[in-house]
């Protein structure tokens, strides 16, 4: 089957600052940051720069997220040449300064989920994390029902999936229905670095929900993600396989079946390895045991308020 590459725009990293638009085209409305009106801070973090904070814009929930990003090396020289300096001490041979950019090298991330549901909002909380050991059977009796129940709308991967949604975004496209896949940047990755370099691969297909449902069956689709995904991130962005992370999470988030592609050096979120299985290492199970993540103990962190850690408390497994 064809397959196709976005626009052939290789090795383009986005450095528009300007006219930044929504997924049908429109500008997104700045009143939904100016009308944001603060409840509370969910989260924050000097380290990584960023703050996650609860809210309403007019009536409805909102989550806004605010994070400095990495210092461009393309921008050094007009940072550098644009900016003034203000003294804030001198000692010696030492001296600190506020150096104040001029606004387009001066820019914040920002991504906002509105409406936010109540499970968006305990997403970003700061919460106590426990770590659970999920037997196949605990995965059968107590984590499917209550996914079923409880997870997240994959509507904005159905979106992506049929081009309503980001497709002006796509890095490249398998379209096979059984092995093919959509890669495109993560949300969390503004594309104007390689530093954190952040792409997803969403599958084609619909009933594969998380790595607990693999089995060698998937083997063609996986191979072809990790073989077809690096290649594309190679011609797009020059970067080598042997610089890329490339994992599914368990738990996921999302239960759509997707694989991440993240920057080696890159400290990304959820890249630990209580939460992030190699696809290279997801392969290997495979090709020794068919059923290895059918009946495996798979262990991974819940946050102190999950719904799903009560389920486990309740049934004496935590
Ligand atoms: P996950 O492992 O299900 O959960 O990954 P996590 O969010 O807890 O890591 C889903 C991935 O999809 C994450 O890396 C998200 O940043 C990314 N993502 C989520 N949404 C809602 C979007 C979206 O609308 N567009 C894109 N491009 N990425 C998204």
């Amino acid at each position: 089957m064809a397959e196709s590459e976005n626009g052939g725009a290789a090795k383009r990293l986005k450095t528009d600052a300007k006219n930044d638009c929504g997924d049908a085209g429109e500008p997104i409305s700045d009143s939904l940051v100016s009308d944001f009106k603060i409840s509370r801070v969910l989260r924050d973090c000097a380290r990584e720069k960023n703050i996650f904070i609860h809210g309403k814009v007019k009536d409805q929930d909102a989550v806004v997220i605010l994070e400095k990003t990495p210092i461009r090396q393309d921008t050094l020289s007009e940072l550098l040449k644009s900016s003034q300096l203000k003294l804030e001490m001198k000692n010696d041979v030492y001296s600190t300064y506020q150096l104040q950019a001029p606004a387009h090298l001066n820019e914040i991330k920002t991504t906002v989920v509105c409406p936010a549901t109540e499970k968006h909002v305990k997403k970003y909380l700061h919460q106590e994390v426990f770590l659970v050991e999920e037997s196949g059977e605990d995965y059968r009796n107590l984590t499917l029902p209550y996914i079923s129940s409880q997870s997240f709308s994959v509507q904005w991967v159905h979106n992506i999936l049929e081009k309503k949604a980001e497709a002006d975004r796509i890095v490249f496209e398998d379209p096979n229905p059984d092995t093919g896949f959509v890669l495109l940047p993560d949300f969390k990755w503004d594309q104007k670095q390689l530093q954190d370099l952040y792409l997803i691969a969403i599958v084609h297909r619909r009933d594969v929900k998380s790595l607990r449902d693999l089995t060698s069956e998937h083997l063609p689709l996986l191979t072809n993600i990790r073989s077809k995904g690096e290649d594309a991130i190679q011609r797009q962005y020059s970067v080598p396989p042997s610089k890329l992370r490339v994992y599914l999470h368990y738990q996921p988030s999302y239960y759509h079946l997707h694989v991440h592609f993240t920057s080696v050096e890159y400290d990304a979120p959820g890249c630990r390895v209580e939460r992030a299985h190699l696809l290279s290492d997801v392969i290997q199970n495979l090709q020794a045991d068919s059923s290895h993540y059918h009946n495996r103990s798979l262990a991974f962190p819940l946050r102190a308020d999950d719904g799903l850690l009560l389920k486990f408390k309740e049934a004496g497994k935590v």
